[in-house]
């Protein structure tokens, strides 16, 4: 009788500061989680930029607990999106690979997250939760045939998608080049020129009687022409079409994707999401599009910053995250909903061209950037939470915490205990709570494709954060802080340094990782590289056990881990492209009068923006039945060196 009473006034208690009123502190809580797209955690006022402005990101800090050391599982899209979804490092879903190719490329192609695997959408849906996708997926789409959508959002727990099941990328916009094998690209092109200038030849020599050709010959040199050709035009000339599409569940809306009005409707898709969700338990994944190259050009928002495209990009993105919050607000909705901001890896170094400048992410005082699995400027992201009421406003963690936290965090809040299968992520309330003060994460694991490229130990006894490198990128041009000649580093052959012993750094020391630890400067250097070692065994020893096949721990059927980044998975396939109309001429325009009223005419920095209820309905729970060159590293700017010590962040903003 006691604890009756007592219960619903300690939960009262726990929420003091806050307006929670007890029906909903028995609620279950909203979980908005906002991802940006290869953002530099330097490009945040917050983690110590001082000459781009993102007040509505900062203030998301100052209300709530700002992650210091918030890492992502892999330093590009695919495998550090399936990893953030799964809660598991991408080599347990095949989403990683052995070569150069490291993301999915084609819509067309076969790999993505296997259906076998078990999303945080999919398990908050088997807890009551209405999911929705709006914004960037990247983790494949068909298996065997069109419309399979065996990798679609829809099949992997999200009961409503909007947005891009592929990605923002330069082949988006016509003259802002391509981004998808471009050796490949002019290998075949020149190609195809030496044997049409063969068989011109062999025409004219025939013709003028100079020789004897076979006609024979002449047949098949044209044919092999007109394959060579088909080869290398038809998949890559129309990558704009093939790729940079817009769908509504299993709709394809807009083929291609008018970039121009992105921004406006993804945000409208969010906010509409949340009001239509209100009353209930929703989660939104907000994928933003947005700081992947090609740069948006808003007309409110260009030349505003002092850094560029870049910068008016990420100024927008604090916009559209603060209408977010606005929205969630409005609805009094904030002291019931998590509210998370991140980016699934670090900013781009290299992505840089003579006309705009910078394109890319600018990563503060951590070596490397996208692509790069062992330095921290590859994997180190912002990471912010806020809840008001649960969460102490202002709040800094410094320790160790990943991407694939998320998965156990979202679970514990939607009570969600049934058995699951291995997970490399821990709850994160504790530590967001101050429960707690040390992270679970004694040990993390860097991958760089499928290769281990480095791993970090924070003993229990000790403020340190050991980090070893296996090997390391070979910069391009040698000592240019990144692979400016390949546009991105790689991890295998002859792209890498492997070391023997590791290089070994302290992070809490030395954030920059410019000064290795010897065993004459390090007392402790052969014990930390004992305990990493035998870690990477342990973790290695997990990776071998065959996985459940579904995300029943019951199951007793099992499958293997298939590699999804194989070439066979990755090159196009035309009859996996999605298409609206006759393939292969696909082509649609959505009709965006309902997103009329909001964007179009009031997309203005600094005003709001009032969004007129959806004219069309929205299925929100969603039925499985179908329809139907490099620039010299001298000329980059940067805009925040802010090299001090790791300890510095625990000085707070530096603001
Ligand atoms: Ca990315």
């Amino acid at each position: 009788m006691r604890s009756s009473v007592l219960a619903p006034l300690l939960s009262l208690l726990l929420t003091a500061g806050g307006h929670v009123t007890g029906e909903e502190v028995d609620k279950k809580p909203n979980f908005v989680l906002m991802m940006v797209d290869d953002l530099g955690i330097g490009d945040i006022g917050c983690y110590g930029n001082d000459t781009i402005r993102s007040p509505n990101i900062d203030r998301l800090a100052s209300e709530g607990v700002k992650l210091t050391q918030h890492i992502a599982a892999a330093p590009l899209c695919s495998p550090s999106r399936a990893a953030f979804m799964t809660g598991r490092y991408a080599i347990r879903s095949g989403m990683v690979s052995t070569g150069r190719v490291q993301v999915l490329l084609f819509l067309g192609g076969s790999g993505g997250l296997p259906p076998s695997e078990t999303t945080f959408a999919k398990r908050l849906q088997q807890q009551g939760y209405t999911t929705g996708l709006i914004g960037k997926w990247h983790l494949g789409l068909n298996c065997e045939h069109r419309g399979d959508h065996c990798h679609h959002p829809n099949q992997h727990g999200f009961s409503y998608f909007y947005g891009l099941p592929f990605t923002l990328f330069n082949d988006c916009v016509p003259g802002e080049g391509s981004d998808v094998l471009v050796n490949l690209q002019h290998s075949l092109y020149n190609l195809t020129l030496l044997l049409g200038l063969g068989l011109f030849t062999m025409v004219c020599v025939r013709v003028l009687g100079l020789y004897q050709v076979s006609l024979w010959l002449l047949v098949l040199f044209f044919l092999l022409s007109v394959a060579a050709a088909a080869v290398w035009i038809v998949p890559f000339k129309f990558l704009q079409t093939w790729n940079c599409i817009i769908m509504r569940n299993q709709d394809v809306v807009e083929q291609p994707m008018t970039v121009e009005t992105l921004p406006q409707r993804l945000l409208a898709e969010a906010q509409n999401f949340i009001k239509r969700n209100a009353d209930h338990p929703f989660l939104l994944l907000f994928s933003l599009a947005h700081i992947h190259t090609p740069l948006f050009k808003s007309p409110a928002f260009a030349g505003r910053s002092r850094h560029g495209r870049y910068g008016d990009n990420l100024e927008e993105v604090d916009w559209i995250i603060g209408k977010v919050t606005e929205t969630v607000d409005s609805l009094n909705l904030s002291n019931n909903t998590l509210m998370y901001f991140t980016s699934d890896h670090g900013g781009h170094l290299e992505d840089s061209d003579s006309l705009i400048g910078q394109k890319g992410g600018w990563n503060g005082k951590y070596k490397g950037g996208k692509a790069m699995g062992g330095w921290e400027g590859g994997i180190r992201v912002p990471g912010i939470f806020r809840w008001p009421g649960r969460l102490t406003a202002g709040k800094v963690v410094d320790e160790p915490t990943s991407l694939m936290d998320l998965y156990p965090t979202l679970k514990y809040l939607a009570k969600d205990t049934k058995p699951d299968r291995h997970s490399d992520g821990f709850n994160l309330m504790p530590l967001l709570e101050g429960k707690v003060a040390r992270s679970e994460h004694t040990f993390m694991f860097h991958y760089c494709g499928a290769y281990m490229n480095a791993a970090r130990w924070h003993p229990p006894d000790s403020g340190s954060i050991f980090k070893v490198h296996f090997f390391t990128p070979n910069f391009s041009p040698l000592g240019a802080g990144g692979c400016y000649n390949t546009k991105v580093c790689f991890c295998h052959g002859e792209y890498v340094t492997q070391h023997r012993p590791p290089l070994l750094f302290d992070l809490y020391h030395d954030p920059s990782e410019s000064h290795p630890l010897m065993p004459d400067t390090e007392p402790r250097y052969a014990e930390i590289l004992e305990q990493i070692s035998r870690a990477v065994e342990r973790h290695e020893q997990t990776l071998e056990q065959k996985e459940t096949s579904n995300d029943s721990a019951s199951s007793t059927e099992t499958v293997r881990v298939q590699n999804q980044m194989t070439w066979d998975r990755i090159l196009w396939r035309p009859w996996l492209q999605p298409c609206c109309g006759t393939f292969p001429f696909c082509g649609c325009k959505e009709n965006a009068t309902h997103f009329k009223g909001f964007g179009f005419r009031m997309w203005r920095f600094g005003h709001g923006a009032e969004i007129r209820p959806a004219t069309q309905p929205h299925r929100d729970n969603f039925s499985t039945s179908r329809k139907q060159s490099p620039v010299s590293p001298k000329g980059f700017k940067p805009r925040n060196l802010n090299m001090g010590a790791e300890r510095s962040h625990r000085l707070g903003n530096r603001r």
